[in-house]
């Protein structure tokens, strides 16, 4: 538990003045409608709009501002009033534009029409929405099915997305893959193994009831901020927060409620970790099992300790682990994760003393090569005292894009055993592909290859997102086909396949006004909570479509004249596409069109929550990972675990700007965040630049340059920088082994000066 008061990133509580002066500041640079306070008045109320920014889920009990920093970010860099249109195009070319950031390709504002790429002039031209589709049609039907792939990034409603993954079934192919494959893939196949599973848990009542949280590797200060408010209140009432992270983020240390306005004068601020253990990059399976090595040894001294009745009754697995944690010694796990027993058997008392403990995981243990040994160990440690499937306790992993667990929940997945292929059949009376399509890494591969000929993206930026992003700009653009639905400008789009079309959407807070009027869209949380959501707010230009409008119009081009298959009818009114994900999951979306502006949503159920487990055994199954830490790589002289880092003030590859006030880093992204003595052993000094070169040993050379370096309260071996800039670094092939989710969190490399 080091302290350096030297270093820049204990800047100030979370939330507090900060808060909303850099809410003020995108304000001010986005320069939106004035509306937008009203825009924010409704955001993640029923009746409202559901924030399009995180999955964290929207409480029955809302507030009066039921927002938070970065939603209200979100609502108002969409809601910008600046306009990239056709004209912009006059000034500018394709090639030219690579050479601005993406944040200045953000500032040129919404998209206003379709465009498609001119290889001649090198620009994008404005086309017809009919012209756009019938071309779109004839080139993808130009193609073999399985080389075309429909990628979605987690924020379309369920109602596009089920259109959406119907499309792709009956075009020919499960070429389904989504945001969640670089994400909580882990999630979706870990968790799933575990505990039968793909989600979490928790329910919003536990956390009124919990008495503790173990939080690993999930920072939701800048993701999922609206989570502070029932930390301080599980603080308030005397609970305990233990955070397991190699960075000290700063929303885990500290809060100060900005909708209290007594904290807010006085400035006092919530303390909310009691323990905070940063432990080195990749090593959560060691500290989870020091922690649990000490629960079994105070269950053998004083008894009363393990839940025998829940492990005997519910488990399976366990003979397996308790043997690697008695075996294992303090000294292998302590030099593993690099901390001191004392203070492992200070968190296994934290956890012991609780009646009720949720476990919270992020990215930390998602994006790791052994990802789901993580999830698994996470799980074992709940276990130990029957705190799953219990009131106030289980398993809560923080989702990222707002819907991104609901599209896999209305059948966009790659894998056909996800999908309920016989009632597809039955009721648009067609035979589904039954041959598992291309989770996103294949897809990458795919492109690598040259296999992929064609990208149809419901959202997204994977140019930017994906790893091995330097590679991917050649071959995306070697692509038959590109498509994407976007709402504004990012890299993918300047690299145009040799069709290429960006197609711009509206965005949730807007009117989506079709034949029977404005339609309402439905989005799933991290919670399972299913809500309505309904858009006011005037369109941008008259030339956007909905995505729902546009997977209608996709769908004509590309899929065969069937009778039961009613594009027209389902645009002009979305309630029928909620009756057709109902027909398909009926024990998901019982009285969906009745049911989904309940306050708080409505409960998609989960069995696990009721301690019954669909996996292979019918027990839930304790984990027995077979080394101490997650990686795939081993330490050597001179290499170092990248953590690739999410700044406060970005959403994913969207750059609000240059301010990750929390680590007190500004007005750059180009830094290397460095344990002060790893500088000394490579004689750094601060501000000195630096390259990081890739070191897999896959005979690829990676390299990203230009970074100063930064002294930073880090372990010695992890240095950090952000995403994602540092995807140039990150192998196609370094994934978890057993979802393919790319292992962003652990990534090797070696320093070099650079001469630039
Ligand atoms: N403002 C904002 N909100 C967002 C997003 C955004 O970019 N900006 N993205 C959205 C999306 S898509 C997602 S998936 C979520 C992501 O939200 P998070 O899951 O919070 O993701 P990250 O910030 O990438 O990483 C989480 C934490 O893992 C820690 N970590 C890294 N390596 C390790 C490790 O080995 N062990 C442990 N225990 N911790 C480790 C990092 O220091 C970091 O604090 O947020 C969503 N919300
Ligand atoms: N190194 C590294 N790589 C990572 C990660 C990491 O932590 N480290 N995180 C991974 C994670 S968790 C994720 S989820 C992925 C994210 O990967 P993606 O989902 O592919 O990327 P986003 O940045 O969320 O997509 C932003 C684009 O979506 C479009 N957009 C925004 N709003 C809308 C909308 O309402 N509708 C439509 N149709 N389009 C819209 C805009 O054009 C915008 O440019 O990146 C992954 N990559
Ligand atoms: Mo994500």
């Amino acid at each position: 538990m080091t302290q350096h008061d030297d270093l820049p990133q204990e800047s100030g509580p979370a939330g507090g003045w900060g808060s909303l002066r850099s809410i003020s500041r995108i304000f001010g640079e986005a320069r939106p409608n004035p509306a937008v306070l009203d825009t924010l008045r409704r955001q993640n109320k029923p009746g409202g709009f559901m924030c399009s920014s995180c999955a964290w889920p929207k409480p029955p009990n809302y507030k009066p501002f039921e927002f938070c920093e970065n939603g209200a970010k979100a609502t108002i860099w969409e809601n910008t009033s600046a306009r990239c249109t056709p004209e912009f195009w006059d000034d500018h070319t394709v090639t030219e534009l690579r050479a601005w950031t993406d944040h200045e390709l953000e500032m040129t504002g919404r998209l206003t029409a379709p465009m498609s790429y001119d290889a001649e002039t090198d620009r994008y031209v404005e086309v017809s929405w009919d012209e756009a589709f019938a071309e779109i049609g004839t080139g993808l039907k130009a193609l073999p099915p399985e080389d075309v792939v429909f990628y979605s990034s987690g924020h379309a409603g369920l109602e596009a997305s089920y259109l959406w993954a119907l499309m792709a079934r009956l075009y020919g192919n499960n070429n389904l893959p989504q945001s969640s494959n670089m994400c909580h893939e882990t999630t979706s196949v870990g968790l799933k193994k575990v505990i039968g599973s793909p989600v979490g848990t928790v329910v919003w009542e536990d956390l009124a009831k919990t008495d503790c949280y173990f939080f690993f590797g999930q920072n939701p200060g800048t993701n999922s901020p609206r989570f502070l408010h029932p930390l301080k209140e599980l603080k308030d009432r005397g609970g305990k927060i233990v955070t397991f992270n190699p960075v000290r983020e700063q929303g885990l240390v500290s809060f100060v409620d900005p909708q209290d306005p007594t904290a807010m004068v006085t400035g006092s601020e919530t303390i909310i970790s009691d323990q905070y253990h940063q432990l080195k990059g990749g090593t959560d399976i060691a500290a989870i099992l020091g922690i649990s090595k000490a629960v079994i040894e105070a269950d053998d001294a004083r008894g009363g300790v393990i839940d025998w009745d829940f492990i005997n009754e519910h488990t399976t697995g366990f003979d397996t682990f308790i043997a690697l944690a008695r075996d294992t010694t303090w000294q292998a796990i302590c030099d593993e994760c690099g901390l001191t027993e004392e203070a492992l058997r200070e968190a296994a008392e934290v956890y012991m003393q609780a009646e009720r403990v949720i476990g919270v995981y992020g990215m930390g243990l998602t994006q790791q090569a052994h990802g789901a040994w993580n999830i698994g160990m996470l799980v074992n440690l709940l276990m130990l005292r029957g705190n799953i499937g219990r009131e106030g306790a289980g398993i809560c992993p923080v989702r990222g894009h707002s819907n991104v667990q609901g599209q896999r929940t209305v059948g966009i997945a790659e894998k056909a055993d996800l999908v309920p292929m016989d009632k597809l059949r039955e009721l648009f009376d067609f035979e589904p592909p039954q041959k598992d399509g291309m989770h996103i890494v294949d897809a990458a591969q795919g492109l690598l290859d040259g296999k992929v000929r064609a990208m149809v993206c419901l959202g997204g930026n994977l140019v930017r997102a994906l790893p091995d992003r330097a590679r991917l700009e050649d071959v995306w653009q070697a692509q038959d086909v590109t498509v994407m639905i976007s709402t504004k400008l990012n890299r993918s789009h300047l690299y145009p396949g040799k069709s290429a079309w960006i197609l711009p959407c509206l965005s949730r807070s807007e009117v989506d006004e079709q034949e029977t009027g404005n339609q309402w869209i439905t989005i799933e949380d991290s919670f399972s909570m299913i809500h309505g959501s309904r858009g006011h707010r005037s369109v941008p230009s008259d030339k956007l479509m909905s995505e729902t409008a546009i997977t209608c119009e996709l769908g004509k081009v590309l899929t065969p004249p069937n009778p039961k298959v009613k594009w027209d009818e389902w645009r002009a009114d979305y309630s029928l596409i909620r009756d057709l994900i109902e027909a398909t999951y009926p024990d998901d979306f019982r009285d969906m069109n009745k049911r989904m502006n309940e306050p708080g949503g409505f409960w998609r159920d989960n069995p696990a929550h009721h301690r019954v487990w669909k996996t292979e055994s019918g027990k839930a199954e304790f984990t027995t990972p077979e080394k101490l830490n997650a990686l795939d790589f081993d330490d050597a002289e001179g290499r170092f675990r990248l953590l690739t880092m999410r700044s406060n003030d970005q959403f994913n590859t969207t750059i609000y700007g240059y301010s990750d006030r929390f680590r007190g880093i500004e007005g750059t992204r180009d830094v290397l965040l460095m344990n002060e003595e790893d500088m000394k052993a490579q004689g750094l000094a601060k501000d000195d630049v630096v390259a990081l070169v890739g070191d897999a040993g896959d005979g690829v050379a990676r390299r990203l340059g230009g970074l100063s370096v930064i002294p930073f309260d880090l372990p010695r071996g992890t240095v950090g920088s952000y995403y994602p800039e540092c995807n140039v670094l990150v192998p196609v092939g370094h994934h978890d082994h057993l979802s393919k989710t790319p292992g962003s969190k652990a990534v090797p490399v070696r320093i070099e000066r650079d001469a630039a």
